[in-house]
């Protein structure tokens, strides 16, 4: 048989754009080659419904080690008790999570979706909106900081039975033991979703949410820099009975109930592939050279929110503490959709926001946000985020001008083109 050509042409055609552009997206990130390769690898042939050495099929020995090491490895990585690699994606994990310990019809708290939230945390258009009764917390007008005794009295009004923290447009850290105060007041479980700052978070640079959470979902493609895919954690105090009882009639645990949620409760066959691909991504993530990646995206995202700051720029809460921030455009007369049209001709790849209190649709949007997890891959350093800014804003300010559109993308390509896309694996 031949090798198709059409996928495989659009598929270099990709790596041309990753290449030669400037990658802004703060949920994207570059993957190693070795990542690359297990993602890619014959493990991809394999069915292993279940779990290593309980699984439904035969042939698994093989898969069975590779998911243990995936096991054990993110279980050091974030010093948890039990982990669940499986899930296919954060969306994933955080269904399986809420099958796991809710009834249809139960009250959820979450983050604002267009304060920064997430989908899955309650968005009407969602299963975790449809399926649960949710409400929701966000940030002050003012500070575009969450304030926790708001959260508290929401809490209290409501009477979730589920508290979520976690967000995909929030630029400040979370107060984990605070919300876990919040949930105990209310009877509720608290989940952290960190699929942004996981990364982060390994290392000591955020509060860590393993100690006060019960439940703590992310993905695995952010700041952890793996393949695309999802897990579920538990901390050493949470692996308690759960009120849910086998068939005959012991009561479960909540790693038992989670495992159930995830297999055969919300997703069939899982990829080994891709799980080996993670235990690549956290063995990486353990060594020293991911604690100095994870210090420059954060040194790189506070001087670039800094230098936006400088140029006039609305940066809400004024800066960050992690690996992204969100620009209100308002002031500069803009809107994201604008911004995000704009500078893709440029070859800068950001996304539309909605910002806290918009008056714009999700389509059009007022914000934009900006991420350095995927530049920092490729080597970009201090220095390079005020040559960032000065391109950004160049070809904003002449949003209408293709001749100036057409310099900053030249500058770009010529610039970033010779980086490598994971800096330390090819010149
Ligand atoms: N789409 C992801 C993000 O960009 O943050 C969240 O699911």
């Amino acid at each position: 048989m031949k090798k198709e050509s059409i996928i495989f042409d659009l598929i270099k055609k990709e790596e041309h754009r990753q290449r030669s552009g400037l990658e802004l997206i703060a949920s994207e990130n570059f993957v190693s080659p070795p990542v690359m390769e297990a993602a890619g690898s014959v493990l991809t042939n394999k069915y292993a419904e279940g779990l290593p050495s309980k699984r439904y099929y035969g042939g698994c020995e093989i898969v069975d080690e590779v998911e243990t090491i995936a096991i054990e490895r993110v279980k050091q990585l974030f010093g948890a008790a039990w982990a669940n690699v499986q899930p296919h994606s954060g969306a994933q994990a955080n269904a399986a999570v809420m099958l796991g310990i809710l009834n249809a019809g139960d009250k959820i708290l979450g983050f604002d979706l267009s304060h920064g939230g997430h989908l899955t945390h309650g968005s009407s258009v969602n299963f975790s909106g449809k399926l649960y009764q949710p409400s929701f917390y966000g940030v002050e007008k003012e500070t575009g900081v969450i304030d926790y005794d708001k959260v508290a009295q929401t809490a209290q009004k409501e009477r979730p039975k589920l508290l979520i923290c976690g967000a995909s447009a929030y630029a400040r850290d979370w107060d984990y033991k605070r919300l876990r105060e919040i949930a105990d007041s209310v009877g509720a479980l608290l989940l952290a979703d960190i699929s942004h700052p996981a990364g982060l978070i390994t290392k000591g640079l955020l509060n860590n949410p393993m100690p006060h959470c019960h439940i703590v979902t992310t993905t695995t493609h952010k700041t952890l820099r793996g393949p695309r895919g999802g897990l579920i954690l538990l901390g050493k105090d949470f692996e308690n009975p759960f009120g849910q009882t086998d068939l005959k009639g012991n009561l479960k645990t909540m790693s038992q109930v989670l495992d159930g949620a995830v297999f055969p409760g919300t997703q069939g066959g899982p990829l080994e592939h891709i799980i080996a691909a993670k235990a690549v991504a956290f063995g990486e993530a353990l060594q020293p050279e991911y604690e100095v990646y994870v210090k420059q995206v954060q040194k790189n995202a506070k001087l670039l929110a800094d230098l936006f700051v400088q140029k006039g720029y609305q940066v809400i809460s004024n800066g960050t503490d992690n690996h992204l921030m969100l620009i209100d455009l308002r002031s500069k007369n803009l809107t994201g959709k604008i911004a995000e049209n704009t500078l893709i001709k440029a070859d800068i790849t950001i996304n539309k926001n909605m910002v806290p209190f918009d008056d714009k649709s999700p389509f059009v949007t007022s914000g934009m946000r900006i991420g350095t997890p995927a530049i920092t891959t490729r080597g970009l350093k201090e220095n390079d985020m005020i040559k960032i800014v000065e391109l950004i804003d160049k070809a904003l300010m002449n949003h209408e001008n293709e001749t100036v559109i057409k310099e900053v993308k030249k500058e770009v390509n010529n610039w970033v083109s010779n980086y490598p896309l994971f800096e330390g694996f090819e010149a």
